[in-house]
């Protein structure tokens, strides 16, 4: 009994070591966009800019609605709103999904990379446009000298599709570090993003 007991557990550990190195982390907090920020308008200069520059943002009286992993925009942007809806329907999964029209916003999405890494982004997008995750590049000495950009993904649907891209930093001498941010042209709907180190 006492060995049977004891074979129990070495398969236990087994098997979840393996599930543990199988998994890869997600580098993207929050990439269902499931939780927000309220940002009181009056009393942050940095939305508050961003409103009178033109940029659309989901308004709740004197708040603005921000997806808890926004980072900052990354250029101009013409629309970042939370969009709440139904699963499978106005949202991919859960309560939240995000527009974002003709600009791009940075994630709070970093990892420590070297020249070499392959990074694999999936979301899933709606809507009719063009979109893609971007990766910005930091040296050694912390500058930022290049990007990793995949072709953009055209999306022409109401229905919800998976967008996988592969960032190959090879051809990229002197990578430390990068920092992920999503950019769409026309109108996507986007959620549950991953970005994971292959
Ligand atoms: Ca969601």
């Amino acid at each position: 009994m006492k060995r049977a007991g004891c074979l129990i557990w070495i398969f236990i550990l087994f098997f979840t070591i393996q599930g543990l190195t199988e998994e890869k982390k997600n580098l993207v907090p929050d990439g269902g966009f499931e939780e927000v920020r309220e940002v009181l308008i009056s009393s942050d200069q940095y939305f508050f800019k961003a409103i009178e520059s033109g940029v659309e943002l989901t308004k709740e009286g004197p708040f603005v609605i921000i997806p808890s992993n926004f980072s900052q925009f990354a250029g101009g942007c013409k629309k970042l709103k939370v969009i709440e809806g139904e699963a499978g329907k106005e949202v991919h999964t859960g309560k939240r999904a995000i527009l974002l029209s003709d600009g791009s916003f940075y994630l709070r999405a970093t990892s420590d990379a070297e020249t070499g890494d392959v990074f694999i982004a999936r979301f899933y997008a709606k809507g009719k446009g063009k979109v893609r995750l971007i990766l910005h590049l930091t040296n050694k000495e912390g500058k930022y000298y290049n990007q990793a950009v995949p072709n953009p993904f055209p999306v022409e649907t109401d229905e919800w599709v998976l967008v996988e891209q592969r960032l190959d930093t090879k051809d990229k001498p002197d990578l430390a570090k990068i920092w992920a941010r999503l950019e769409a042209t026309g109108e996507v709907y986007i959620d549950d993003v991953s970005l994971v180190k292959e």
